[in-house]
């Protein structure tokens, strides 16, 4: 169809009409395809504002969908994430937000209190005649099943967080091992600093990089040693910091070095690969002695200067954090604000079931019960404010 800039035909588009409710947004809505060239598409956004049309604001599309029923909040929500994702994974939990798997889940938990609230209403309504629609045991039969269903939807938020943000993967160990050799021949450039000092790395650098369908957010860290140096223990404490918050460790140590008692503070923990480094210089008994010492952890063995033995490294980081995030078909919370809902909702599932043990008057475990109500409530956006919405979508793009 030929659009005109008054007699003149400014594009040869395609105009697609999408009658109410049958549109993205439920509303009536008119899709121009014109060719590509910015000139037309301003001019044909400047021939439609001048006949009225407003610009969209960022993620109106989708606000307008959910206002008009077509989706609830989390199918929203997984509009950006889908846009935003940048791994594998992340599409994949985007999906089933998408699809409205977990709406879906947390529907069917409203039912089922909704249904255990209703029991306690009758039990209130009936508390003369003495008669007891459910006996308490059943009753906690039935919110059990509830608190485990939002147990596991807010355990699931560990893995979602790996998902959505990517894996925390420090790189420590004692200086001048390798570190920041390692992180160059993970991300395959040369991204930090690397010298024959001991101490060269004072401050943490991050980079990303992606392997088996995983985002790794990569952190060089400085050297773990003893030292005087006030800015270098700054650096040391922060490492110390980072091994505590990493989703997985990796700890380098140099083969041609002695094994030091200490190390065992670092590569005991689960999280924790040891990283047996510059494997290129060493004699086949140091490569023995290290690999023997360290047998019962994961480890492996590598040439970082070389570039020997990393894809080893990528493919254990991606099996530890596929045992992590489990099987990629459970549903998985990837959102902060969802997960931050369900801590809320659990709180007072655990203050009724307590309240429920103590056979307290069903008044009091009814106002705890609504109260975890209110937060799937806020998870689907039946409730919302317009200060939630804003949040959401002002971190969509325009025209999404
Ligand atoms: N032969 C050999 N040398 C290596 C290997 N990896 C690192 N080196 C050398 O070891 C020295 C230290 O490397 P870095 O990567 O800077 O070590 P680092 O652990 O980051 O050191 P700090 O930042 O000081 O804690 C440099 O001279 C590197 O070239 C390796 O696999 N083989
Ligand atoms: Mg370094």
């Amino acid at each position: 169809m030929n659009i005109f800039e008054g007699n003149d035909v400014l594009d040869n588009a395609i105009i697609i009409f999408y009658k109410e409710p049958a549109s993205y947004t439920g509303e009536d809505l008119v899709e121009i395809s014109c060719h590509g060239s910015p000139f037309i598409i301003n001019k044909i956004i400047e021939l439609c504002t001048k006949k009225g049309a407003a610009l969209a604001q960022p993620g109106e599309f989708t606000r307008r969908a959910f206002i008009n029923g077509k989706i609830d909040l989390t199918q929203a929500e997984a509009v950006a994430d889908l846009v935003f994702s940048q791994t594998q994974s992340a599409h994949k939990a985007a999906m089933h937000l998408l699809e409205g798997d977990v709406g879906r889940e947390i529907e069917t938990l409203r039912k089922d209190l909704i249904d255990l609230i209703s029991i306690l209403e009758l039990e209130l309504d009936f508390a003369d005649n003495e008669i007891d629609p459910l006996p308490i045991s059943d009753q906690i039969i039935m919110l059990d099943k509830i608190l485990k269903i939002n147990n596991f939807l807010l355990n699931s938020y560990s893995c979602g967080k790996i998902i959505k943000q990517g894996a925390l993967v420090p790189i420590i160990g004692p200086p001048n091992s390798g570190k920041s050799s390692l992180l160059n021949a993970l991300l395959n450039k040369e991204r930090a600093i690397v010298t024959p000092y001991p101490g060269t790395t004072r401050d943490s650098l991050e980079e990303t990089v992606q392997t088996g369908g995983y985002l790794l957010r990569l952190l060089d860290t400085a050297g773990i040693r003893k030292t005087k140096n006030p800015i270098e223990k700054l650096g040391i404490n922060r490492t110390k910091d980072c091994i505590n918050k990493g989703d997985i460790v990796l700890f380098v140590v140099d083969v041609t070095g002695p094994i030091k008692r200490d190390w065992s503070n670092y590569y005991k923990r689960e999280n924790v690969i040891t990283v047996i480094n510059k494997i290129d210089i060493a004699s086949k008994e140091e490569i023995a002695r290290y690999d023997m010492h360290f047998k019962r952890h994961p480890h492996v063995q590598i040439s970082a200067k070389n570039r020997i033995g990393i894809d080893n490294i990528k493919s254990i980081i991606a099996k530890m954090l596929s045992l992590k995030t489990g099987s990629s078909d459970s549903l998985i919370i990837t959102n902060q604000r969802q997960a931050q809902n369900l801590r809320v909702a659990r709180s007072y599932l655990l203050n009724a079931k307590k309240h429920l043990n103590y056979n307290l008057s069903p008044e009091i475990i009814i106002a705890d019960l609504r109260q975890a109500l209110g937060e799937y409530d806020k998870i689907l956006g039946k409730t919302s404010t317009e200060e939630i919405l804003n949040n959401i979508f002002q971190n969509f793009c325009i025209g999404k």
